[in-house]
């Protein structure tokens, strides 16, 4: 059987649990794998990242490479339009809000979450990028109720899990929600997450980022 391994505060993890989860697809979850860089987890992602699936005895990585896979090989309930235009366009939003949103904000996360440091050129260079990527992000967003359309999709899954990422971040490093200019996105995440797939991802990623910091401050304080 197919599984998932990854923890439940990683954004990506959870991106392709709530693709497992809305397509109906049967997984095991290895909810305990970390990103290293041992030679034992870089066997099984080559990058040291998390997650990863493996499916009879093959290791595969990158969220979005996962959940194409996981649309080829399990098309009976789609996360993407037939229509290869329509298609396109999904996975253009998730590129935005992948690569020239939640990564661009990435940079600031060590310093902003885990005590770690960025210069004054790292948070310039953030925030002009942000700004580049939320507009981006605006021109190409319908909130029809869903982000690409009528239809969920995966660029769901994906804002679901990095645009809360991208505000706190924002709001934590420049004191403003790179989202403030787009009231639209409030709504649209309340409403994603009262359906019960994205209500269950979002409450073990709350109950496993408070474990986490509990674990972190007793370790703390000896
Ligand atoms: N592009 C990758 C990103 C995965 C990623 O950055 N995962 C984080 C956890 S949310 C990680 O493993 N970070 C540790 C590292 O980059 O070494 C994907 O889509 O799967």
């Amino acid at each position: 059987m197919l599984k998932l391994c990854g923890f439940h505060v990683s954004n990506y993890h959870n991106k392709v649990r709530l693709a497992l989860l809305e397509k109906g697809i049967a997984f095991e979850e290895d909810a305990n794998c970390r990103p290293s860089q041992k030679d034992e987890w870089l066997a099984r992602s080559p990058l040291g990242k998390v997650p990863a699936i493996e499916v009879d005895g093959v290791s595969l990585v990158e969220s979005q490479v996962i959940c194409d896979y996981l649309e080829d090989a399990y098309p009976q309930v789609p996360l993407y339009p037939k229509d290869p235009l329509a298609k396109a366009k999904v996975r253009e939003l998730i590129a935005v809000i992948e690569l020239h949103m939640e990564l661009v904000a990435r940079r600031l996360y060590g310093g902003l979450f885990f005590g770690g440091a960025f210069s004054d050129e790292t948070k310039k260079e953030v925030e002009r990028d942000l700004a580049k990527g939320v507009r981006a992000f605006s021109k190409l967003v319908k909130f029809d109720p869903y982000i690409a359309g009528k239809e969920l999709t995966l660029a769901d899954c994906s804002a679901f899990v990095n645009l809360p990422l991208v505000s706190m971040a924002s709001k934590l490093a420049f004191g403003k929600d790179a989202f403030e200019g787009m009231p639209q996105v409030k709504p649209y995440l309340k409403m994603l997450g009262e359906r019960p797939h994205f209500a269950k991802v979002n409450a073990d990623r709350k109950a496993a980022s408070e474990a986490a910091a509990a674990a972190a401050a007793a370790k703390k304080a000896g």
